[in-house]
């Protein structure tokens, strides 16, 4: 006879939620057995490399192709004058704007595409690129956003120099973009004619690029016969691509295919669609051969999505004990040459509005302008959800500010501000509504767990002594994410709702497959969402295959960034393994002959109540779906799930960092790091600790090295690995991780997003910690990033470098 398992070996089993399940991926990552796009070989496929414009302003007098298409093996050469008759020579932007495929007449930033070569492999097409002889008028660039507002400043976008009205509402420079105000500027003004106290600072958040390991490109194939598209593509959001080809193209959705192979790295950078996409696919139509396009690292740090290059200026009021009553928020936010932010529709700087912090903030008021520059568009959120990071970097900052003036501790202060536990939901001034949270005890625990007043002792001891080379700070960091974009009435791309979505069929054995529209770049979901089905619908996550990113079967969804994929589709997976489970209670009923409101669900079976012994499992009720169902109902066991959420859901932590700073090198130790993250129900702790890991390291990446920087003729300084900082394991510090669960109040599983939090709230906190090594000597703020020549400059400023 057949011994049942005891619960803790069924619930072994099943490997739900809350186990650190190994990755399901990496077996086939670490034998290099990962099928990535440049992985992708079709017979006669071509390869297309970009001509790129070496100025960044400049116009254009002539293209002249001629010895490039002589070139033994090469197929085509497009310029803008070929995509004009298809209308493709120029395309619309996530934010409403329309950027040039192949330059137009002029070029506006260095390394612009200019043309597009397509020739046997790869070589061929980069030796005739250097062929394409293009004659340029080298017109006066500007990189700065305040200088790009003066009168006489070079005029960037002549395509729409006299529109006074852009997609975001009026426009009061032809190098303006838009003004972006939210919150009640009378009564924040009035707060602050009123205040005790106010402090003012100004920041600059530096252009960044995300810069995953994987650069851009895709395999674009025609078929003429059928008429059938197929684009085998980098992407984070592969339906939107689809939608997006079918507008350009008038190919119909159906007869499009996108498919997102393995992806190494995303990190906000495959938002976008980039020319690149754009020429492959039209030069495989032309031709009727599949083409291939693949960035090399230059071009991927130089023309794909970079982001922030936010220049903050942020004031509080507050009265003498601390408590803060307003916020007000300037922003000068440079966005390129073309505006290709990735952000929702409705809001040009993303969730930006997410300022006011873990504080209670009565009044704020923010306005942000857009300009543009000859610099790369994009301003994508680099492992932050639209914009985040920069305001948590802005109000971190001025909490630590205040508290410098007042001279209140820098803990102290965040406990007279925080939002109390019974706040919750809370409106925020910005019109937010933040649905949980418990921010003092996770302070609390990282005060404890790294000896808060034990390093302030140690720290005053180096200060009074004179002969002490180090300078010791302390930085910490009370944030609040907004992740899970999100509902629809707030989020859309391209008018289509945030919404996400989940295709679960359980097969006659009891296995299942599960599908998604959203779209893994290392975060493990294959993993982690069959954990999801095993709690919630009782079928073993090891039986449980989980496929995403090929648009031909996954149900439509918005993709992956903005850590929504937990908060969207994590609970379109709940919702259908729900759907699932009610289905197999009726089957289960049908069969123990009970009535289903008999039956109780038991990990994974279903048991009649007060008769344990009597029960059928989920493997059961799988195969009598095939076979044996109730009168009436349909055969199979599968279900679809469009989870459209209520709200965003809002992850926090509580991070701490020492840092000890030679002040006569400027060289930096991190000494400790302890991050005490809450994103609600944990789904697997292993994999949430990775993530911790990774968003930690690029944030001490951006904190510490990281900048793309233009000098004044718009020539990028930081274009390959050698001048753009990408730490090993060599550079990053040990990180210190810790937790505490608040559920999210209306998310199925109560689970709130991760994986962009540690990059978000390491940041400020390293600029925290810098800024308080110098802070007795009245330093109130060192603009990033913290390398080693910048920290001895602020230290030569003061005079102690010697
Ligand atoms: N998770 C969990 N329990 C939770 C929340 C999340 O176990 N309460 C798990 C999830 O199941 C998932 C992972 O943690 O396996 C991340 O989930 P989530 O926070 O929902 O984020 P997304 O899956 O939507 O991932 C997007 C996010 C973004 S926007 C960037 S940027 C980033 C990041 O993921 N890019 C990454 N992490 C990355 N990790 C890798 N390896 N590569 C990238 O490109
Ligand atoms: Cu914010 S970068 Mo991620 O959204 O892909």
């Amino acid at each position: 006879m057949e011994t049942i398992p005891t619960n803790e070996e069924r619930l072994a089993k099943l490997e739900g939620m809350g186990c650190s399940r190994k990755r399901y991926e990496d077996p086939r990552f670490i034998q290099g057995k990962g099928n990535y796009v440049d992985d992708v070989k079709m017979p006669g496929m071509l390869v297309g490399v970009m001509v790129r414009s070496p100025y960044a302003h400049a116009r254009i007098k002539s293209i002249d192709t001629s010895r490039a298409l002589a070139h033994p093996g090469v197929y085509a050469v497009l310029t803008a004058e070929d995509l004009k008759p298809l209308k493709l020579h120029w395309m619309p932007t996530l934010a409403g704007d329309v950027q040039a495929v192949l330059a137009d007449g002029k070029v506006s930033f260095q390394n612009q595409e200019v043309a597009f070569v397509v020739a046997e492999d790869r070589y061929i097409a980069a030796d005739a690129a250097e062929l394409v002889e293009v004659e340029y008028d080298e017109l006066p660039a500007v990189v700065d956003p305040m200088k790009a507002l003066f009168p006489d400043a070079p005029i960037i976008r002549e395509d729409i120099q006299d529109s006074k009205v852009g997609a975001h509402g009026v426009r009061t420079h032809p190098n303006h973009i838009f003004t972006w105000d939210i919150g009640d500027k009378d009564k924040t003004d009035r707060a602050f004619d009123n205040a005790e106290i106010t402090v003012k600072q100004d920041m600059i958040y530096q252009r960044v690029h995300p810069c995953p390991l994987e650069t851009c490109g895709c395999v674009a194939s025609y078929d003429k016969i059928r008429g059938d598209l197929t684009v085998y593509i980098t992407s984070q959001a592969p339906h939107v691509v689809r939608t997006v080809v079918g507008m350009l193209s008038s190919i119909p959705e159906s007869k499009i295919r996108i498919i997102s192979p393995d992806i190494g790295g995303g990190f906000g950078n495959k938002v976008g669609i980039y020319p690149g996409y754009v020429c492959a696919i039209v030069a495989s139509i032309v031709l009727g051969r599949p083409v291939k396009w693949i960035e090399s690292r230059t071009e991927n740090l130089t023309t794909t999505a970079f982001a922030r290059d936010y220049h903050m200026t942020g004031e509080l009021a507050a009265d003498k004990d601390g408590k803060i009553k307003a916020l007000r928020v300037h922003v000068t936010a440079d966005h390129g040459a073309f505006d290709a932010c990735a952000d929702p529709s409705k809001w040009p700087a993303g969730m930006f509005h997410v300022v006011t912090g873990s504080y209670d903030i009565p009044n704020a008021f923010v306005s942000v302008d857009g300009i543009y520059t000859n610099k790369c568009p994009g301003g994508v959120s680099y492992r932050c959800s639209f914009r985040v990071t920069e305001a948590v970097y802005l109000i971190e900052r001025m909490v630590d500010v205040l508290a410098q003036k007042l001279g209140i501790d820098k803990a102290e202060i965040r406990f007279r501000n925080f939002l109390r536990k019974d706040q919750f939901p809370y409106q925020s001034a910005l019109g937010l509504e933040f649905d949980s949270g418990d921010y003092e005890p996770a302070l609390r625990k990282g005060l404890a767990a790294i000896d808060y007043p034990a390093m302030r002792a140690e720290q005053a001891a180096m200060r009074a002594d004179p002969t002490s080379e180090t300078l010791m700070g302390i930085g910490i960091c009370t944030f609040t994410e907004i992740v899970g974009a999100g509902p629809s009435k707030s989020c859309d791309i391209l008018g289509i709702g945030m919404f996400d979505s989940c295709e679960i069929r359980v097969h006659p054995d009891g296995s299942a497959i599960a599908r998604m529209g959203t779209i893994s770049q290392g975060q493990g979901h294959q993993t982690t969402y069959a954990q999801i089905i095993a709690s919630e619908a009782g079928i073993p996550a090891s039986l449980i295959k989980v496929e995403e990113g090929d648009t031909s079967t996954a149900p439509y969804g918005l993709g992956t960034y903005g850590s929504r994929s937990t908060p969207v589709a994590g609970a379109a997976i709940a919702r259908a393994s729900h759907k699932i489970r009610e289905k197999a209670r009726k089957i289960a009923a049908h069969l123990l002959e009970v009535s289903p409101d008999d039956l109780e669900f038991d990990l994974d079976r279903f048991v009649v109540k007060g008769a344990p012994d009597q029960a059928k499992t989920m493997k059961e009720v799988a195969w009598a779906a095939y076979n044996n169902v109730p009168e009436g109902m349909e055969m199979g066991l599968e279900a679809v799930d469009y989870y459209d959420p209520p709200n965003f859901t809002y992850p926090f932590g509580a991070y701490l960092c020492v840092l000890d700073v030679n002040r006569f090198s400027g060289e930096t130790k991190v000494r400790r790091f302890y991050a005490l993250d809450d994103c609600g129900t944990r789904i697997n702790p292993m994999i949430i600790e990775g993530q911790i890991h990774g968003g930690l390291t690029e944030g001490f990446a951006v904190a510490m090295g990281q900048q793309l920087t233009y000098d004044e003729a718009g020539n990028v300084l930081g274009g390959t690995l050698m001048d753009y900082f990408l730490p090993t394991s060599m550079e990053t510090p040990h990180w210190e991780t810790d937790f505490t669960v608040t559920p999210s109040p209306h998310h199925p599983i109560g689970a709130k997003g991760v994986a962009e939090s540690p990059h978000v709230g390491s940041i400020p906190c390293f600029t925290a910690a810098m800024v308080d090594a110098f802070a007795h000597l009245g330093v109130t703020h060192m603009n990033m990033p913290h390398n080693s020549f910048r920290v001895w400059q602020q230290s030569h400023a003061l005079g102690i470098d010697q």
